[in-house]
């Protein structure tokens, strides 16, 4: 506190560090802005900060269905800071063992499908059959606006104060790798937390549902009557991934409609190979609003569920996600190492620039900045 005025801070930017050179310029933007002294008897408060958790304590709160300690637990997980990356491995190694016995099921749809709704009435269902539910919310939208479409405390009221339930919307921004990797390891952590039913909700509007479809068991579509079939991805194929479909909103003045919809899909489905095979894709009507229908698509998966293990298809789906999050991983990895590389990114910008104005080839600019990357065995 030495050298600190006793009132009010003095003018900013007039001192500089004393490590600051000799006859340094104004390029040295450095200065030192005056605190001043706490008042006279003011309370000193070390600033607040959470305890730093231990792996034993994150291990043992996960395990014991702490909902804070989850929280914590999966925000380590989304951190990118790389001594949380080496604690969350840590952690992950420990709950692996763990993971693995809850129902993972995927639900997507576009924008205004009544996803979050259907999560709610679903979700809740669940809970009144004595199940543990976890809700993780992908949301891709965040890269290029900062903003979200999802906001989905809000529209789940019910749930989010439902102590056999648990809600996290995924981290905004970043790449949907980033984004997938985390939802995957967060599914794990919950499975470790003891969850039955593990619901990993996403926006269908770009690449995020192929990409959830690789870590669930079930994957659900919500669509609703007269939305388009270009917008909600019946031209994608996203129907062709679906072990479940659900046409919501079949309410009210909707209801009509709703049962058109629901019998164009049959007709549609009955020309479709199913996702998994032995298994029908089942289309249903609901109304996520009201409630009715829910319990019938609970029965459907169900049905799914008993009908996969029987066939050892549930077994070897899990398998095969392995290996290709595996794959992720590792694509990720080296990403991730080339991108950090000092040389590549020193000279990355001017590379760009060259091939932006059509100097130099694409394939030569990945080529030089590939061997400037200090990959091993590049
Ligand atoms: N009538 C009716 N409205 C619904 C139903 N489900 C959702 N909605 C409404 O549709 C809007 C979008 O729902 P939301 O759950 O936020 O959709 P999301 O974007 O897919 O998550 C909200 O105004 C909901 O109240 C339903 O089953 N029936
Ligand atoms: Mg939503």
């Amino acid at each position: 506190m030495k050298g600190l005025p006793d009132s009010a801070p003095a003018k900013p930017g007039k001192t500089r560090p004393e490590w600051v050179p000799d006859g340094a310029g104004a390029g040295f933007a450095t200065s030192i802005v005056c605190g001043c002294r706490p008042a006279a008897g003011a309370a000193r408060h070390p600033p607040a900060r959470r305890r730093a958790l231990t792996i034993d304590d994150y291990t043992a709160g996960v395990r014991a269905g702490d909902p804070t300690i989850l929280g914590r637990a999966i925000s380590l997980i989304e951190s990118n800071a790389a001594t949380h990356r080496a604690q969350a491995q840590q952690l992950l190694a420990r709950l692996q063992a763990h993971s693995g016995r809850a129902r993972r099921i995927g639900i997507t749809g576009i924008p205004g499908a009544g996803k979050s709704t259907f999560i709610e009435a679903f979700g809740s269902h669940l809970t009144g059959l004595k199940k543990r539910v976890a809700v993780l919310a992908i949301d891709p939208s965040s890269s290029l606006t900062g903003g979200s479409i999802l906001a989905d405390k809000v529209r789940m009221p019910r749930l989010g104060v439902d102590p056999a339930a648990f809600i996290r919307p995924s981290p905004s921004g970043g790449s949907l790798g980033g984004v997938a990797r985390k939802t995957r390891e967060a599914i794990l952590v919950c499975e470790a937390a003891g969850f039955d039913v593990v619901i990993v909700e996403t926006v269908g509007v770009g690449q995020s549902e192929v990409t959830v479809r690789t870590m669930v068991d079930l994957f659900l579509v919500l669509m609703i009557a007269g939305a388009g079939d270009e917008m909600q991805g019946i031209k994608k194929g996203v129907i062709e991934l679906a072990d479940a479909i659900v046409i919501n909103k079949a309410d009210g003045d909707n209801r009509p409609r709703a049962l058109g919809a629901l019998a164009d899909m049959k007709r549609v489905l009955h020309y479709l190979q199913p996702a998994t095979p032995g298994w029908p894709t089942p289309a249903l009507p609901a109304s996520a609003l009201t409630g009715e229908g829910v319990p019938a698509v609970w029965d459907a998966c169900q049905a799914f569920f008993s009908h996969v293990e029987a066939a050892g298809i549930l077994a070897r789906r899990r398998h095969e996600q392995d290996v290709q999050w595996m794959h992720s991983l590792i694509t990720e990895g080296l990403r991730t190492r080339f991108y950090t590389c000092l040389s590549v990114r020193d000279r990355l910008p001017a590379l760009e620039r060259a091939v932006a104005d059509g100097r130099m080839p694409a394939f030569a600019a990945a080529t030089e900045l590939l061997g400037l990357a200090n990959l091993p065995g590049a």
